[in-house]
């Protein structure tokens, strides 16, 4: 399915790092950075962010206390990254569906090795940067042909990724695809989004019919909502506030699974739709985007302090 090798594909030599290290977390190798200012997880299968947490702090992201690190299992939580589609793969448009050969929801970017590109230090910064090349290793999965690149920018004061992808194939191609970040909250029911005020949604729940948002989102059971706006966004939880501000996104996914989904959902424990909620930075819906042969659209979120 992805590159066949047991020793984690690299192209930079760990000797010259000073905060980041490898580690095999379960079956799985990750990036453990130890920055004296910030700390971050970042997986080679998905390229999956699993934590970031700035010195003195929690995990910004909400990470399943049932989470299995195993080859081709998606980790849940975290930020995963669901590419080269978003969602079920009926839902998606037909210039999209047509290159897709199976029926898995969000890509198989989150469960494919990665390859390391680049690891960049600096008294204040860490950049990581991984590469998936998404050819006829892929066929079973997809008909396209495409680099996804993606890059983690961490900090004192935020943690960004960027995830472009350019069209390698001699024909325009369709992607949708999202940062489909977990974030954690004391309490879902005290816990509300501010941004998406005056935009118009699509209701998975109401039969993806459109709605109006009038003032901030909370949330009252399941919630899964794809936002017709990449404003920037303020979660606002019993603990305190995060912002997240997007990159080359028109569309937002706003997800709870509230109690009775949190039940058939894989590695989910029963009570954990009511300390997270997802906000994902997204290119999905209308927004889907459209790449000519040889040409990059980068999607991209800042987390940061409100
Ligand atoms: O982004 C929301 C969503 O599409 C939900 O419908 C739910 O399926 C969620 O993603 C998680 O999907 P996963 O495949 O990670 O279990």
């Amino acid at each position: 399915m992805s590159e066949s090798s047991d020793k984690p594909p690299i192209s930079v030599n760990p000797g010259q790092w000073s905060f980041t290290r490898w580690k095999t977390i379960g079956q799985l190798e990750a990036l453990e950075v130890h920055h004296p200012l910030f700390q971050a997880t970042v997986f080679l299968q998905g390229a999956h962010l699993s934590h970031f947490s700035p010195r003195d702090e929690a995990n910004w992201l909400w990470l399943s206390d049932l989470a299995k690190f195993q080859p081709g299992r998606a980790i849940r939580g975290g930020i995963p990254i669901c590419w080269p589609w978003f969602g079920d793969p009926a839902r998606n448009p037909p210039a999209i569906r047509s290159h897709i050969k199976t029926t898995s929801a969000h890509g198989f970017a989150r469960t494919a090795l990665w390859r390391l590109e680049d690891v960049r230090e600096s008294a204040h910064e860490v950049e990581i940067s991984l590469s998936l090349n998404a050819n006829d290793d892929f066929a079973e999965h997809w008909t396209g042909h495409a680099l996804a690149l993606a890059t983690f920018s961490f900090s004192v004061k935020s943690c960004q990724i960027a995830l472009t992808t350019t069209n390698l194939s001699r024909n325009p191609m369709s992607i949708s695809q999202a940062l489909h970040t977990y974030l954690p909250t004391q309490d879902i029911a005290r816990t509300r989004l501010l941004g998406l005020g005056n935009s118009q949604y699509v209701d998975t729940l109401r039969d993806w019919e459109y709605f109006n948002q009038e003032g901030p989102v909370y949330f009252e059971g399941e919630t899964d909502r794809i936002y017709e706006t990449g404003e920037p966004l303020i979660v606002v939880t019993p603990s305190g506030k995060r912002k997240l501000t997007s990159v080359g996104s028109d569309s937002t996914v706003v997800w709870n699974p509230g109690l009775e989904k949190s039940r058939r959902l894989s590695d989910f424990p029963d009570t954990g739709w009511q300390k997270m909620l997802c906000v994902e930075t997204a290119n999905a819906a209308a927004d889907y985007r459209v790449l000519n042969d040889g040409q990059s659209h980068t999607l991209g979120v800042v987390i940061g302090r409100a």
